[in-house]
């Protein structure tokens, strides 16, 4: 089954959005088998967002992950990583449709609320910065006959 990584970004976080961020992954049908509160630090900021090192925008990033507590969470479905960023939009609030968390509930790029990884291979690499093996959870549910067939 696929994982992946979900942050409520620090403006999340001050806007009282985790519930609301939670609950859209929840009813959609997604399994939460891990989650954290935590602090992100520049050494993690750096690793996280190593790919956009080189970007005009990075350092503004790192400045805005790093100022305030960050939610983490890890997230099962058989393709998770896409119906995680579906369920997201755009990167662009501006540009992301209604219904969608960023699409109802943000403006601007640098204050998009969360994060979801972009494939399985970056979500493999995202959960092990932010959770120890046994920090995610293997368990069943039993309305997960009502949400897929298999
Ligand atoms: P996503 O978070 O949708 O995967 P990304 O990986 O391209 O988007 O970029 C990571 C974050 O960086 C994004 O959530 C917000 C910020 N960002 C991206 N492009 C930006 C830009 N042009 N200006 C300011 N911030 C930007
Ligand atoms: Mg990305």
């Amino acid at each position: 089954m696929e994982q992946t990584l979900v942050l409520v970004k620090p403006d999340g976080v001050q806007r009282g959005l985790v519930g609301e961020v939670i609950s859209r992954l929840e009813r959609r049908g997604l399994k939460l088998v891990g989650m954290k509160l935590l602090q992100i630090d520049e050494a993690l900021a750096g690793r996280h967002y190593a790919e956009h090192i080189d970007r005009p925008f990075y350092r503004g990033l790192v400045d805005f992950i790093t100022s305030s507590p960050t939610v983490a969470m890890v997230w099962e479905a058989e393709n998770a990583v896409i119906l995680a960023r579906q369920t997201m939009g755009e990167t662009d609030p501006s540009k992301s449709p209604p219904g969608t968390i960023r699409g109802d509930l943000g403006i601007t790029i640098g204050r998009n609320l969360v994060h979801g990884s972009d494939s399985s291979e970056s979500a493999k690499r995202e959960i092990g910065l932010f959770f120890q093996p046994r920090e995610v959870l293997a368990y069943e549910r039993n309305l997960d006959p009502w949400i897929t067939e298999s």
